[in-house]
């Protein structure tokens, strides 16, 4: 009985945000990642915490990079637009949902990474203050482990590639997934094939072909791969419309997949066959769920994508592999594997059997080491109501 009138009472709780918090932190990268559009060998994000007037906090890490070259916002367009258009929203507003950011967030267009930042944020401190986890306040399914697939970056040589898949698969990875660019795909995909007959393994392209290129993306239907990651222009869904019938092998879009109404275009012209979900590309937890949703009345599997994240950014990914219809393993792979040290203690570890266990504890369920952020943080702004 007093189990079910307190929960009722945490329900109803009504939260505001007084004070805003945003920092820009830079993390060495234990490896340089390459892809088609570029390469890094330092994380450098933004990480907002939102407080209210009795203490209680919560956390959101942002996937934007330096440079507008994966979608158009960059580290300091998040930064002008919570700093000038969506911090004024949060503070003027009494919460009674996480799902309220949808509507206040509503008249500003585009800026999905810099929205979810909050948002994510606002999810987190509901969990915090209700003390259950960010599973529950998302309604994901109580499974005790996600499985773990791995995204492996363009190498310098063929022999140094099969050396990271021969690392990866020995750590139990589920799903092994290579960047690919014109000249760098099918003699990639085949000597991995060789090798590995069996693994469950895919490309992304992060949109570096063309309509053009449709002969060289056939030739990949050869090598049984679970799917080709957006192969064509970020925006554009018309063109992997014409591109998907062409092949035998599922396209699975990335960039183009900014919205729920972006889903919905792509799905109703058949433009994939499955879609990653990054909830920091699509304005935030809500629309995941929504994408999750759309893709569910058709069938359509969906994963979770990784954009490299800190273990703050990590742990939200995994709670929202909680979801039903997350069933492809997604692209969050152990903190080991990026960072010397991460953020959360303990960090994010993948078992040999290529499962990561969903924490149980309140909001994002492992300890945020703020001493390690703090020396990771190169500047910090603030702001209160
Ligand atoms: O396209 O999925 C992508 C990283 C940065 C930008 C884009 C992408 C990626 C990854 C990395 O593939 C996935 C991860 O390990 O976090
Ligand atoms: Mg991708």
């Amino acid at each position: 009985m007093r189990e079910v009138r307190t929960r009722r009472l945490e329900v109803n709780m009504k939260l505001r945000v007084v004070r805003i918090e945003l920092r820009h932190l830079k993390m060495p990268l234990r490896f340089r990642f390459e892809t088609s559009f570029g390469a890094v060998t330092e994380k450098s994000f933004l990480l907002a915490r939102v407080f209210t007037a009795d203490g209680a906090e919560g956390v959101g890490e942002c996937v934007a990079e330096v440079d507008p070259y994966y979608l158009p916002e960059t580290n300091g367009t998040v930064a002008h637009v919570i700093r000038d258009f969506l911090s004024p929203r949060v503070f003027a507003h009494t919460f009674e949902s996480p799902a309220e950011t949808d509507a206040l967030f509503a008249e500003i267009r585009g800026h999905e990474m810099a929205k979810a930042t909050l948002e994510m944020a606002i999810w987190d401190l509901f969990a915090n203050a209700r003390g259950e986890s960010l599973t529950a306040t998302l309604g994901g399914e109580a499974k005790a482990a996600i499985p773990a697939g791995v995204s492996i970056g363009l190498q310098g040589s063929v022999e140094a590639l099969l050396e990271r898949v021969r690392v990866e698969v020995a750590a139990g990875y589920r799903r092994i997934k290579i960047k690919i660019k014109p000249g760098k795909d099918v003699d990639l995909v085949r000597a991995i094939r060789r090798e590995f007959p069996a693994i469950r393994l895919m490309v992304d392209a992060n949109s570096a072909y063309t309509l053009a290129d449709a002969k060289t993306l056939r030739e990949l239907d050869d090598f049984d791969l679970m799917m080709i990651e957006q192969p064509l222009a970020w925006n554009d869904i018309v063109e992997h419309g014409r591109l998907q019938p062409m092949l035998k092998t599922p396209i699975c879009l990335d960039e183009s997949i900014t919205s729920d109404a972006a889903a919905r275009s792509a799905l109703s012209i058949g433009a994939c066959r499955i879609i990653n979900i990054k909830a920091g590309r699509v304005g935030g937890l809500l629309n995941s769920k929504r994408i999750q949703a759309s893709c569910a009345e058709r069938s359509i599997p969906v994963w979770c994508g990784g954009m490299l994240e800190s273990g703050i950014g990590r742990l939200a990914n995994v709670h929202l592999q909680t979801l039903p219809g997350f069933t492809l393993p997604g692209d969050t792979s152990a903190s080991a594997r990026y960072f010397e040290e991460d953020l959360i203690e303990p960090g994010v570890v993948v078992d040999a059997n290529g499962l990561i266990n969903v924490p149980k504890g309140p909001g994002l369920g492992h300890e945020i080491v703020w001493s390690r952020v703090d020396r990771a943080t190169v500047h910090r702004e603030a702001w209160t109501t």
